[in-house]
């Protein structure tokens, strides 16, 4: 048998502060764990997860690092659930007292104690309000200390929505951007009867694939900055932005997935703090989208890139089929270098029996149609800017702060429209807690004229949206010189949300409103 060439670098030579010298498609793509419950309570599940810190190889040539994992696991364990099935999760924290990453004490209550402080957000989903993870319901080590929206240590799940690729994260204020960093995030999977019979490609050909850019220092630890550059004149000090210079997949750096000539579906999700990917396949071999952010398409899209931005999901199919032998690498091609590299298929196992599955013509029935001439509300609302007292750009929504009293207060059983207008020079994900929703359509307007009158003069007709974003959404991109519009229906679950921008070190300064539903007088 022909010896196939391996990379074998000595050890020594490894500098984890220096991507060049990591070798990639070494390690082996592992598959987060299956969240086990603990017992049933009135016959549902309920689950214990444990926040802790622990060690985590993200490399078989790196020293082992230290990271907070869900149940000690970096990604955390995947909770599978049924659409309707009603769980019960206690989110416990076992963390050390002290952080082990960079803390800006002039944000939020950043300044005082504790300073680890935790919240379990469930992105994507229907929950009632005391269970959505509200940044101010934080709790600390054993719960000794809460926050002002605390209200219950047990969040429970209804899963009342379609099925879907949700993700769990921490959503504590002011060190969001932190936490996630050091590794709390998990996957969580809802699947529904419609699912179930289209014969998609399941069990080991359903993979998730968990995108995360990082950097390290030299001794293997994770690497997060201190301080902006050029510095502020306190330190430490948020970041306006944060660009890793590794690409991270389900934990590992570049990692290969030995796969089958046969179709496959992959759950994508971008847990980047900053970086928006576009994924392309091989020399940019067409692929199949299935689902966005809030499950199913109504039909497949082909497509041969696909941008995803913070926090957004992308369901896909690659069919390998015609490619034995070949290895093809996902890269990003945003960046060029190592960040333009994600990982490797190689499709090198022998085919275990036929591939049954199928690219279905149709998938999920658009039931639920939503028409812009049908909102109760549309609300107007910026993306904008200043600067604080230490020359930091401090980014903002409708140029209002985080704890500036509430004005997005959506009337349970309304349907309303979102224009966000982005006065800045960058894209922003904004993100809406509690619901799903359709992206409208984005327009271009004239920005200088805004600035100086503060009306919207559009300055071309409306661009519908892309192919790859034409599904349930819960996150949007707000690009530059845009108005994006968004529609959503509001059903149920009267409460205490936020909407903010998913660049975690926009949402920790201050790009993050609450969002109150209240039910109709
Ligand atoms: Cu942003």
């Amino acid at each position: 048998m022909k010896k196939i060439q391996t990379i074998k670098p000595k050890v020594s030579k490894v500098d984890p502060s220096n991507p060049d010298t990591i070798p990639k498609f070494v390690d082996d793509l592992p598959i987060p764990p299956v969240a086990r419950p603990l017992k049933t309570i009135r016959g549902k599940s309920y689950y214990e997860i444990t926040m802790k810190e622990c060690k985590h190889r993200f490399h078989k040539l790196m020293p082992a690092t230290t990271v907070w994992g869900y149940d000690g696991l970096y990604p955390g364990p995947t909770i599978h659930v049924n659409q309707n099935e009603k769980i019960y999760v206690k989110w416990k924290n076992q963390l050390p007292l002290k952080h082990f990453l960079p803390i800006d004490r002039t944000l939020h209550e950043s300044a005082g104690p504790p300073e680890v402080r935790t919240v379990t957000h469930l992105h994507g989903a229907n929950v009632d309000w005391e269970s959505d993870g509200h940044p101010e319901a934080w709790f600390s080590r054993n719960f000794a200390q809460t926050g002002e929206t605390f209200r219950r240590k047990i969040y429970e799940y209804t899963n009342r929505q379609n099925g879907a690729t949700l993700w769990y994260h921490d959503h504590a204020i002011g060190i969001t951007r932190l936490n996630v960093y050091a590794g709390l995030v998990g996957l969580y999977i809802i699947r529904d009867p419609i699912e179930k019979t289209l014969n998609l490609p399941k069990n080991r050909y359903d993979i998730p694939l968990i995108i995360q850019d990082k950097s390290f220092n030299q001794d293997g630890s994770l690497f997060y900055p201190e301080n902006t550059d050029p510095p502020a004149p306190i330190n430490p000090s948020v970041q306006p932005f944060f660009n890793g210079n590794t690409m991270v997949v389900n934990g590992k750096l570049w990692p290969r997935l030995k796969v089958e000539p046969r179709k496959y579906r992959f759950r994508i999700l971008n847990a980047a703090n900053t970086n928006a990917f576009t994924l392309r396949i091989g020399d940019g071999r067409p692929f199949y989208q299935i689902a966005t952010d809030g499950g199913l398409l109504t039909k497949p899209v082909e497509l041969t890139t696909l941008p995803i931005e913070p926090a957004e999901r992308s369901e896909i199919i690659i069919d390998f089929s015609k490619l034995k032998g070949k290895k093809l690498i996902m890269q990003n091609t945003n960046d060029e270098g190592n960040t333009g590299v994600i990982m490797r298929f190689d499709v090198t196992l022998p085919l275990k029996q036929k591939d049954t599955s199928e690219i279905p013509a149709s998938l999920l029935p658009d039931n639920q149609p939503l028409e812009e001439k049908c909102a109760d509300k549309i609300r107007l609302l910026t993306l904008d800017a200043r600067q604080d007292e230490f020359n930091r750009p401090i980014l903002m929504l409708d140029n209002q702060m985080w704890h500036d009293p509430v004005t997005e207060k959506p009337v349970i059983g309304d349907t309303e429209v979102w224009r966000f207008i982005n006065l800045m020079n960058f894209p922003h994900p904004m993100h809406i807690h509690l619901i799903q929703f359709k992206v409208l359509h984005r327009r271009p307007f004239d920005l200088e004229r805004f600035q100086q009158d503060g009306y919207i003069h559009y300055t071309g007709p409306p661009i519908e949206p892309e192919p790859y974003e034409r599904g349930w959404k819960d996150t949007v991109r707000a690009d530059v010189g845009m108005v994006t519009s968004v529609i959503m229906k509001f059903t149920e679950n009267p409460g205490d949300y936020v909407w903010h921008c998913h660049i975690l070190e926009h949402e920790d300064y201050d790009m993050m409103r609450p969002m109150k539903v209240i039910e109709r007088e």
